[in-house]
């Protein structure tokens, strides 16, 4: 189902009769969250995968930004941006559906909120983030506070309720590589189990859901990439 990373000068692979595609990158955390949900609602598709830093021209024509996720649905519909796919393919496909009536906008408001986590976690990575590794680590526990009373105040083990809905999907990539940084730094770091009990609950719930498992991005794995992205010479499917 997926392929190794293709370059420019590769061909691009054939579309499949019956079956949607994504063009995905094995370590992009949004490309993560559409592999989940196009797993977990069982929609046919195949994943070809592009070397980010040498992107095939075909790629280009199809997505002239030239970033993953790019989905393309079998009438050929074009969508990008993972959240926007994210919400195309809930539409779309709607077994199961990924939000409910009463708690969709506070979803997406947490979603946003959501997104500073993101940025810190990417300034991080790339090394932008200049302050020690503990004022970072206190900025985002206090960040999370927000989703962990939000969990409590559901009483529920995932924000979709018993099951994980699209808040759940669309965070998930970011808990799974968090401890990448524990690496990049050299430091410990772990999440204080008085203060976040449902957080380490949800944690529990979503590793063990067969399509987080499907999906599972390695954080050691995670770090080796971005190691390798910092020296500007990564190689996609030895890492
Ligand atoms: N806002 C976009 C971000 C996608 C994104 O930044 N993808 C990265 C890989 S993780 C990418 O394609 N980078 C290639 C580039 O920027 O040239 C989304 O949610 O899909």
């Amino acid at each position: 189902m997926s392929s190794l990373h293709l370059a420019n000068g590769s061909e691009k692979p054939a579309e499949v009769e019956g079956q949607a595609r994504l063009y995905s990158m094995e370590y992009c955390p949004f490309a993560h969250r559409i592999r989940l949900v196009l797993s977990l609602k069982n929609i046919p598709h195949d994943i070809v995968n592009i070397n980010l830093q040498s992107k095939p021209d075909w790629f280009l024509e199809i997505h002239p930004d030239g970033k993953v996720p790019a989905f393309i649905d079998l009438d050929g519909t074009l969508v990008t941006d993972s959240v926007a796919v994210a919400n195309y393919l809930d539409e779309k496909y709607p077994e199961p559906s990924l939000y409910n009536d009463e708690t969709k906008d506070r979803d997406l408001e947490l979603l946003d909120h959501f997104s500073k986590i993101m940025d810190t976690f990417a300034n991080c990575i790339f090394n932008k983030d200049k302050r020690q590794f503990e004022k970072i680590l206190a900025e985002v526990t206090d960040d999370l506070q927000e989703f962990e009373d939000e969990l409590n105040a559901r009483n529920t083990t995932f924000f979709g309720g018993s099951n994980p809905g699209m808040l759940d999907i669309l965070i998930w990539p970011w808990f799974e590589r968090a401890k990448a940084l524990t690496l990049l730094y050299k430091q410990r770091a772990s999440l204080d189990k008085e203060r976040f009990p449902r957080i380490m609950e949800w944690v529990d719930g979503m590793k063990d859901q067969p399509f987080i498992v499907k999906h599972r991005c390695p954080y050691d794995k995670f770090a080796k990439f971005i190691e390798a992205v910092r020296t500007g010479n990564v190689d996609y499917d030895n890492l």
